[in-house]
């Protein structure tokens, strides 16, 4: 595929392919564990991906056939958080996850190798996940002082069970991709050398769908588990559709010509 390169950055790279936006962690030096920066720059990217009326769907990856992203850098975790490049102490990993969770769009997964702590939970906020073969999956928290108790507790344990989610966060044990299948937080798995044509054949199969109808499932799957805030973005996008009828208009219309307006003349559905 002739990825084109939609923004340079220095900690992921960010691709473009018929629609396709593809995000890439880019640190395989470290199994692309991510620093504050590398989060910047993905939220950058994902902001990217909500403005472009061209992008249909997004794909999360890592550099390489190690590691999708071995979560939060522990050379730079410091007092407070992951330190900065001007020393300030950061868990800007779960302004992403929110970001994922509110992007309009489909965010796959792409795992590629190692999903494991923070990046094990950058899959499981994803919409999608396909695994190569080769992909070990798993949370570390409990093991190297960190935890991780909201999208990457509760979302998981909606995907594997409450008694799996216990069990992936109190042994910290790594799970084959074929046992994270059966266990429901991984959709497909494909050999490594299928992994990115099966994507790409998924997106393709995904932007033949209806756009808006996509991005409701999103949210009414999502309000299930995000309470206020999701029903707020669900009815924000309620919104979005009542301003595209003539009702909506008309109420700003009378307004605007100083008469009342005449809702009477638009049609009552059962
Ligand atoms: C991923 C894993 C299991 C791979 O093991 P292995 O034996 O195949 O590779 P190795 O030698 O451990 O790692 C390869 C290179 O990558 C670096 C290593 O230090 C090593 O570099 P060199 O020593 O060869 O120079 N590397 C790997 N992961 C790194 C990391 N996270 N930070 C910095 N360098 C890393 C194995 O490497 C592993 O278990 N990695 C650590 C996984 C982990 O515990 N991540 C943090 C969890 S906490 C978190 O992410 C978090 C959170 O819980 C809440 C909020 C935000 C973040």
């Amino acid at each position: 595929y002739s990825w084109e390169t939609i923004k340079e950055y220095t900690d992921i790279k960010f691709d473009f392919f018929e629609g396709i936006a593809k995000v890439t962690i880019n640190r395989p030096e470290v199994y692309n564990a991510f620093r504050p920066e590398t989060n910047m720059e993905m939220l950058d990217a994902f902001e990217i991906c909500r403005e472009r009326q061209d992008i249909n769907v997004v794909v999360l990856t890592g550099t390489g056939d190690k590691a999708f992203c071995s979560g939060g850098d522990q050379k730079v975790k410091g007092i407070g958080g992951y330190i900065d490049q001007e020393g300030v102490p950061r868990l800007n990993v779960l302004d992403l996850h929110k970001k994922i969770r509110s992007l309009p769009k489909p965010v796959i997964a792409m795992v590629n190798g190692y999903a494991i702590g923070g990046g094990h939970v950058l899959h499981v906020v994803c919409d999608l996940t396909i695994a190569s073969e080769n992909a070990r999956f798993g949370q570390t928290g409990p093991k190297v002082g960190s935890f991780d108790a909201g999208f990457g507790s509760s979302y998981l344990a909606r995907q594997v069970g409450q008694k799996k989610a216990r069990e992936i966060w109190f042994l910290c044990e790594q799970y084959t991709a074929e046992e994270a299948e059966k266990m429901g937080m991984v959709n497909k798995v494909v050999p490594f050398d299928m992994l990115e044509e099966t994507t790409v054949q998924w997106c393709r199969t995904i932007m033949k769908r209806s756009p808006l109808a996509l991005r409701m499932i999103k949210r009414g799957l999502n309000a299930e588990l995000d309470g206020q805030h999701g029903i707020m973005e669900m009815a924000g996008d309620a919104t979005l559709m009542y301003y595209l009828m003539e009702e909506a208009q008309e109420g700003k219309n009378a307004f605007l010509e100083k008469r009342d307006p005449d809702f009477g003349q638009f049609p009552k559905f059962p």
